[in-house]
C-alpha cells in the first residue's frame, strides 16, 4: 500500500488533523540537490518551452492521446494548445518547472508534470506553493513507478526556488485529501450528450422533453451584463479576492496581472463577464468559464465533446448581507444573485456552441446547481496538499478551481 506516497510528507489516511503547518521543514536553498533524479537509462529529462510552437504541439499530442479519462473509458480530456499555453504560462511561470521525459534514442515525449506559482490560503494562514498539474505517462509505460520519479524531480525543483508547499487535484484517492468536491453537469445539447454516451434520456422521457427540459433563453437577464475587458481588471481584482475571503482554501490574486492573466477573455479558453452597474458604472459581479474539450473515444458520429467549465466568479451582494435566509437555510440575496449570473452564464455558453456546461460542488455552486438544471456527475475531485497539514476543509468552503 502506497510504497511511494509512505515516503513522503503527506498525512495518512487514518489522521485526523486539527492543526495546521509544514510536516517537514523547509530545507536551506543551498542544500537542496543539484543533480536530476535518477532516471532509467532509456529516458532523459528535458524542458517545454510553451513558446516554441513544436514543444507545445509535442505536450498536446501527448496529453491528447493519454491524459485523463472517465472511468468507463468513454472520455479523454483534450486541452487545445492555447489552453497549454495559458495554463503553464501565468505570471512567475518559469521554463524549469515544465518538465518532460523523452526516450533517449528517438527524443520522444513520453511523459510530463508542471508547476505553477500559487498564493493559497487555508483557514488563516497564507503560503506561497507549487500548484501540480498535467502529470501524465504515457500509455505504453504505465506501472513502472516513472510517476513517483516525475514527482520527486518537480520537487525538487520547487524546493530549488525555495518553495516547499504544494497544491494539487486528483481523481485518484492518495493520502489524504483535504476535500473532496463531486462534479455537475449541466447539458446545453442534449439530443449530442446522448449519442455520446454522455448522459441517458430519463425512464419515460422522450428526446423532446428532454431537448425542452434543456433549453435556456437567448438573451441574458442581467442588466449591466457585459464582456469583461482590460479596464475592469483592478475593480475585478477587489471583487474575486473579497469573495474568496468567504472560503477556507483559496488562492488570492496579488496583482492585476494576475487577474488579467486567470480571468480577462482569452480566445478560445477564458470567457469572463461583468455586471457594470447602469447607473454607478461600478463593477458589482463578475463570472467565468473555461473550455475543455474531450475526445469522445471510439463514437462514429463524434469526435469531440465541447465542455465549458465554471470558473471563478464573485458578487458584491455578499457586503449586503448573507444574513437573511430561506426555510433551508440558503442566503436569499446571494443565491437570487448567483442563479442570475450562472443563468446568463449558461446562455452565452450555448451561444457559444458548448455542449456541456460542467461544475464542481465547491464555492457557492451549491446555491445554483440544481435550480439551474445541473445533474451529478460520476466522477469526484480530490484536493491534496504536500508537506502541509489541514484540517479537511469542507467541500462549500473550497475556492481553489484548478484547470
Ligand atoms: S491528476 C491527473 C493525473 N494524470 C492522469 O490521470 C493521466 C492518466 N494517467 C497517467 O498518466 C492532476 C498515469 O496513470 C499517472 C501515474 C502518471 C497518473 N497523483 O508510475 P506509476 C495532476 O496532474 C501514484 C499522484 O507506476 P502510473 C496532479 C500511485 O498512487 N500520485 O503509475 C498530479 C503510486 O504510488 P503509491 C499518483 O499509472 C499530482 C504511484 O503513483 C497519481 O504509470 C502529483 C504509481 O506510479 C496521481 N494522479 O502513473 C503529486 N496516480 O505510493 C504532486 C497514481 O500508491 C505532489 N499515483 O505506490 C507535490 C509535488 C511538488 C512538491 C513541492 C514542495
Ligand atoms: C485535475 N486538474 O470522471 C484533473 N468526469 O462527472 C483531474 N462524467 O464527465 C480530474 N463514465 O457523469 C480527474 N455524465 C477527475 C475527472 C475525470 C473525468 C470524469 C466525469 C465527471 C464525467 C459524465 C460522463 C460519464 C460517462 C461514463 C457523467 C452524466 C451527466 C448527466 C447530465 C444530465 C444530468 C445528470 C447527469
Amino acid at each position: 500500500e502506497h510504497r511511494f506516497w509512505n515516503t513522503q510528507p503527506v498525512p495518512k489516511h487514518d489522521e485526523n488533523i486539527t492543526d495546521m503547518g509544514p510536516i517537514e521543514p523547509s530545507i536551506p536553498v543551498d542544500q537542496v540537490s543539484k543533480e536530476l533524479t535518477a532516471l532509467p537509462k532509456e529516458f532523459e529529462w528535458c524542458e517545454l518551452d510553451m513558446t516554441i510552437e513544436k514543444d507545445a504541439k509535442e505536450l498536446y499530442d501527448l496529453l491528447t492521446l493519454n491524459y485523463v479519462e472517465d472511468d468507463e473509458a468513454q472520455f479523454r480530456f483534450d486541452y487545445s494548445v492555447n489552453f497549454l499555453k495559458w495554463a503553464l504560462q501565468p505570471p512567475n511561470w518559469r521554463k524549469d518547472w515544465l518538465v518532460g521525459v523523452r526516450v533517449a534514442s528517438n527524443k520522444k515525449l513520453v511523459a510530463f508534470i508542471s508547476a505553477i506559482p500559487v498564493q493559497l490560503r487555508t483557514f488563516d494562514k497564507s503560503t506561497l506553493m507549487t500548484e501540480i498539474n498535467f502529470l501524465n505517462v504515457h500509455k505504453k509505460l504505465r506501472s513502472k513507478r516513472l510517476a513517483p520519479v516525475m514527482i520527486r524531480e518537480i520537487t525538487r525543483r520547487s524546493h530549488i526556488h525555495g518553495i516547499f508547499q504544494a497544491v494539487y487535484t486528483a481523481g485518484a484517492v492518495l493520502p489524504k485529501p483535504v476535500s473532496t468536491c463531486q462534479y455537475f453537469h449541466r447539458s446545453l445539447n442534449p439530443k449530442k450528450l446522448v449519442e455520446c454516451g454522455f448522459s441517458r434520456i430519463p425512464q419515460s422521457w422522450t428526446l423532446a422533453r428532454m431537448i425542452k427540459h434543456f433549453k435556456v433563453p437567448e438573451k441574458t437577464s442581467i442588466p449591466g451584463f457585459r464582456e469583461m475587458q482590460q479596464k475592469d481588471v483592478p475593480e475585478v481584482l477587489v471583487l474575486v479576492n473579497k469573495y474568496l475571503e468567504r472560503f477556507d482554501f483559496a488562492p488570492q490574486f496579488e496583482t492585476n496581472a494576475d487577474v488579467e492573466h486567470w480571468i480577462l477573455p482569452h480566445k478560445d479558453v477564458v470567457w469572463s463577464y461583468v455586471v457594470e452597474d447602469p447607473t454607478t458604472k461600478k463593477i458589482t459581479d463578475m463570472v467565468s468559464f473555461y473550455s475543455l474539450p474531450s475526445s469522445v473515444i471510439g463514437n462514429p458520429k463524434h469526435k469531440t465533446l465541447n465542455a465549458a467549465y465554471l470558473f471563478y466568479y464573485g458578487t458584491d451582494i455578499i457586503s449586503k448581507g448573507t444574513e437573511d435566509k430561506h426555510e433551508d437555510g440558503t442566503p436569499k440575496l446571494l443565491s437570487k444573485r448567483l442563479n442570475e449570473l450562472v443563468g446568463d452564464a449558461l446562455v452565452m455558453a450555448k451561444r457559444l456552441g458548448f455542449d456541456v456546461m460542467n461544475g464542481l460542488q465547491l464555492m457557492d455552486n451549491g446555491l445554483v446547481l440544481q435550480q439551474q438544471k445541473f445533474g451529478a456527475g460520476d466522477g469526484h475531485l480530490n484536493y491534496y496538499l504536500y508537506n502541509w497539514r489541514c484540517p479537511d476543509v469542507d467541500d462549500k468552503k473550497v475556492g481553489l478551481v484548478m484547470l
